[in-house]
């Protein structure tokens, strides 16, 4: 019989040679947490999940963005990384599971109005996601159940907080909003004053992974609702600052311009963000906000004049096409595998 030997465990099983000490601390080396939002995550986790060996990636990802709708928990960016690591998402619209239909939607619209949609294919994990949280169970452990009924399990995907935690907005014109509905009600057109995040306890597993990784990631996500989110849970940013490594991804193209709706929109939500702390939405103003934690930044090639500025605040910066997730996925390989470390000499060129 077979011993069960999740990952590396040294147990000796007939005809595999137990990994050496030397061995297993390399391979501890290569852990790899993602801390992201929604749309960054589900583009950027297939492909960093394909270039990392098996089993040593972890998403944390942000709730921040959660609420509850019609009596059920929604956690958009969780589920923007558990359909994209499935091959499910939207990546059209860019939120939700592809070919979704809206026929409870419609149902729901008899009684009144619906500004967040949700589809009938999501709406079965959003039924079982409450049930299981209203009996009891943790979000890291409906999560990671999650994950085994999608068949992702080979990466850990984890809530950066198991309580609901959902950041609200406050309006130039004196409203206080809950985030979605400033995002999807609003259209995230209203003038922000400034914006509230929780800063709820970091749910241990995230906490430990983050802790024990080698490198600490931060996606292409909303520096201040998304990673700002994250990073505002008591003890999050100092476990982030004394990772070994730490590589932050810009969110910003800053000389492409964007035809996409669903991405212009987050990058209407970023600049309002942005404007509400003094800052403009460009790699160098957002590398600031990351200043303490320090590391590698990586910037898209075209937005090489901002590389100065960057490097002034201290980063090491490394460019490439940031719109091509398989190359971003590589470019991090590179930086990350210490067996690839001239590789990673290549990319900080
Ligand atoms: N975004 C919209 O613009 N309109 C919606 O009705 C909407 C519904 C929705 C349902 C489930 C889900 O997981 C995401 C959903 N989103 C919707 C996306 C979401 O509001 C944002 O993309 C993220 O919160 C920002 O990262």
């Amino acid at each position: 019989v077979t011993p069960p030997c999740p990952g590396l465990c040294g147990a000796s099983i007939v005809g595999t040679p137990v990994p050496t000490a030397t061995e297993r601390a390399a391979a501890s080396r290569q852990s790899i947490v993602l801390m992201t939002g929604g749309l960054g995550g589900a583009r950027l986790a297939p492909a960093l999940r394909d270039a990392v060996r098996p089993g040593h990636l972890t998403i944390v990802a942000n709730v921040g963005d959660d609420l509850t709708y019609n009596g059920l928990r929604v956690c958009p960016d969780l589920d923007s990384n558990l359909y994209g690591l499935a091959g499910l998402w939207d990546t059209e619209r860019g939120w939700g599971r592809r070919g979704d239909t809206f026929a409870a939607q419609e149902v729901l619209g008899l009684f009144g109005s619906q500004w967040f949609s949700l589809g009938d294919y999501d709406l079965g994990l959003h039924l079982w996601r409450s049930q299981r949280l209203s009996e009891g169970w943790t979000l890291t452990r409906v999560t990671i159940q999650a994950t085994l009924a999608f068949l992702c399990g080979d990466v850990t995907l984890l809530p950066a907080s198991d309580e609901a935690s959902e950041t609200s907005v406050e309006t130039r014109d004196g409203r206080l909003l809950g985030f979605q509905e400033w995002y999807v009600h609003e259209h995230a057109s209203l003038q922000v004053r400034r914006v509230r995040l929780r800063g709820a306890p970091a749910a241990p597993a995230a906490l430990a992974a983050i802790t024990e990784a080698d490198t600490v990631v931060l996606g292409p996500s909303n520096p201040v609702s998304s990673l700002g989110a994250i990073l505002a849970s008591p003890g999050m940013r100092s476990a982030v600052a004394e990772a070994p490594h730490r590589v932050i991804i810009s969110p910003v193209v800053a000389r492409e311009r964007i035809v996409d709706p669903g991405v212009e929109r987050h990058a209407t939500a970023r600049r309002a963000l942005l404007a509400a702390q003094g800052l403009r939405d460009t790699p160098a103003h957002i590398a600031w906000l990351y200043k303490d934690i320090g590391g590698t930044f990586i910037l898209d090639s075209r937005d090489n004049h901002e590389r100065r500025a960057i490097e002034k605040l201290g980063f090491a910066v490394v460019t490439t096409n940031l719109l091509n997730p398989r190359q971003l996925a590589a470019t991090l390989h590179a930086l990350t595998d210490p067996e690839r470390s001239g590789a990673a000499e290549q990319v900080r060129t």
